[in-house]
């Protein structure tokens, strides 16, 4: 692609606005000319909110680019005012720190953190090193214009009056000086700097932030950012919107979301390839509304396959189902955080070939009661002739899951996978319980096995989950779990981290598993009706 070609400036389509919102346009077209928004995640303004009725927002911007420097922005009529700061905000009232004018950025900029590709305009790490309100002392157009702004800063790290003055000189630059007012929030001795050095967004350090998205990206792909790696990717359909932050707590973007997947694949897709699919969407991220969709609508690229599939009331509906990478790449661009399967497959849809145990804790319960149970499942299982395999949910249970050769009816599966969770349940009825309603009962693990009937799902191995820090049900060997593992910390940096590292897949041989649920294993569990 051509430098330039992907600017938003030229690209977006016309559409009414009001007087305000073409000024805002005006004002943010510097902005937008300096970016190509589809190799950096920086936002583009387009969907910067307004902020009717509340106070003007501050934020500085730590940005490790070529120099260290930091970036001083005011909200002002839909745009934000903006400065970099080669030597940063000081305390000290003596200390007059150079501020050089730059383009205004649009409002959403304010909550970006994360780390803009090396070529691109500003390559390097960005953190939001502080953020808060500001309070013009007067008319802040007026003073602008004038070439002083006196305002008040509340900020989580700086407070009290402030001072920005424009000095005089010629030159395409425009200088100005930032320094502190004399009031209590002032201080001659502490840099605050140096005491504060870390994000208020994610309290991350630069590095951290920096090598987070190292860590994911670079970890089995030689090089390359997110928006390198989808322009390498023939998918069928467009990506849009990638520089969505789908995990602000992480500044995990859409783009970020895809080239995970697609980092993922070759380990997701033989187990999801070919089930009824159910994705779980979040348009706005996954502190936005999200909905289930089972069902594929226009909306849904035809890289995804449509199954048709009789419903329980007799009609006929349209599933999903996918079986390559830009199938599964649709997830993502339809903003989806999570997917869950059936436990049959097209092939062979009314004969379920996977049974699932879903270990659900009380609260309270440690993690280790729940990997004891898993084994004990397991151990169960193994009495019955049936090999299993783990993974965490990414929450606070853990998925048992064997393979079956497609044999049996829905039924069938369900009162099998019934009667191993119940006998458990009869051996310690004070631990365990098969009773949804019992489930919440002070100290039991509720054993769902509601997931082996007709039209059920279960989240599949690798996908991401809609919570804080983007956890995802991972894969284990149960000797991992043996030895203790923290399933919180199994997010899609650390995933993608360990399969680069992994020696061998997790649950390797389950693709070769031929094993059955045999009528002498019935017999050994305890009656269900
Ligand atoms: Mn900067």
């Amino acid at each position: 692609m051509k430098k330039g070609e992907g600017r938003r400036r030229d690209t977006r389509p016309a559409r009414a606005k009001s007087a305000r919102g073409q000024r805002v346009d005006e004002r943010l077209a510097p902005y937008r000319g300096k970016r190509r928004f589809e190799r950096t995640p920086e936002p583009s303004g387009d969907a910067s909110p307004r902020r009717a009725g509340a106070r003007p927002r501050y934020v500085i911007q730590k940005h490790a680019a070529r120099n260290l420097h930091y970036d001083f922005r005011l909200e002002h009529e839909g745009v934000l005012w903006s400065w970099s700061v080669p030597k940063g905000p000081s305390l000290d009232p003596a200390d007059r720190r150079l501020a050089v004018r730059t383009e205004d950025h649009p409002l959403d900029y304010a909550d970006f953190e994360g780390v803009i590709p090396k070529g691109e305009y500003g390559g390097g790490t960005v953190m939001v090193w502080d953020t808060g309100s500001w309070e013009p002392q007067g008319d802040a157009a007026g003073m602008m214009e004038k070439g002083h702004l006196t305002f008040v800063l509340h900020g989580r790290k700086l407070t009290g009056r402030w001072h920005l003055v424009r000095t005089r000189g010629a030159g395409k630059r425009e200088n100005w000086l930032l320094f502190k007012g004399r009031d209590e929030a002032a201080s001659v001795s502490t840099d605050v700097l140096e005491a504060k050095p870390e994000s208020v967004a994610s309290g991350r350090s630069l590095e951290q932030i920096g090598s987070a998205r190292d860590r994911v990206w670079h970890s089995n792909h030689g090089g390359g950012s997110p928006a390198e790696i989808l322009r390498q990717l023939r998918v069928g359909f467009a990506f849009t919107n990638l520089e969505k932050v789908l995990y602000p707590e992480i500044g995990l973007t859409k783009a970020d979301l895809v080239a995970y997947y697609a980092l993922v694949a070759d380990r997701l897709l033989p187990q999801v390839a070919g089930r009824p699919l159910t994705l779980v969407r979040c348009p706005e991220g996954h502190t936005g509304s999200c909905f289930f969709q089972k069902h594929a609508n226009a909306g849904v690229p035809d890289v995804v396959d449509r199954i048709e599939i009789r419903e329980e009331d007799g009609s006929v509906g349209i599933y999903m189902a996918i079986h390559d990478v830009a199938g599964l790449l649709a997830a993502p661009q339809l903003g989806a955080l999570e997917l869950h399967t059936w436990v049959s497959h097209v092939d062979d849809l009314e004969h379920p070939d996977q049974l699932v145990f879903d270990i659900d804790p009380d609260e309270d319960l440690p993690f280790e009661r729940v990997a004891l149970t898993a084994q004990l499942l397991r151990q169960r299982l193994g009495d019955l002739g049936l090999e299993s395999f783990v993974k965490t949910t990414g929450g606070k249970g853990l998925h048992v899951v064997a393979p079956v050769k497609p044999r049996h009816s829905w039924d069938e599966h369900k009162d099998f996978a019934y009667a191993v969770a119940l006998s458990l349940e009869r051996e310690a009825p004070d631990r365990y319980t098969t009773n949804a309603r019992k489930a919440r009962r002070k100290g039991r693990i509720y054993l769902d096995y509601l997931r082996n009937g007709r039209g059920a799902t279960a989240v599949a191995p690798y996908s991401t989950r809609r919570r804080p820090g983007a956890p995802v049900a991972t894969p284990l060997t149960w000797s991992e779990l043996e030895h203790g593992i923290d399933p919180k910390k199994l997010d899609v940096i650390a995933v993608a981290k360990r399969l680069a590292k992994l020696a061998e897949d997790p649950w390797a041989g389950y693709a070769k598993l031929r094993q059955s649920i045999r009528e002498s294993a019935r017999r050994k569990l305890p009656a269900t009706r």
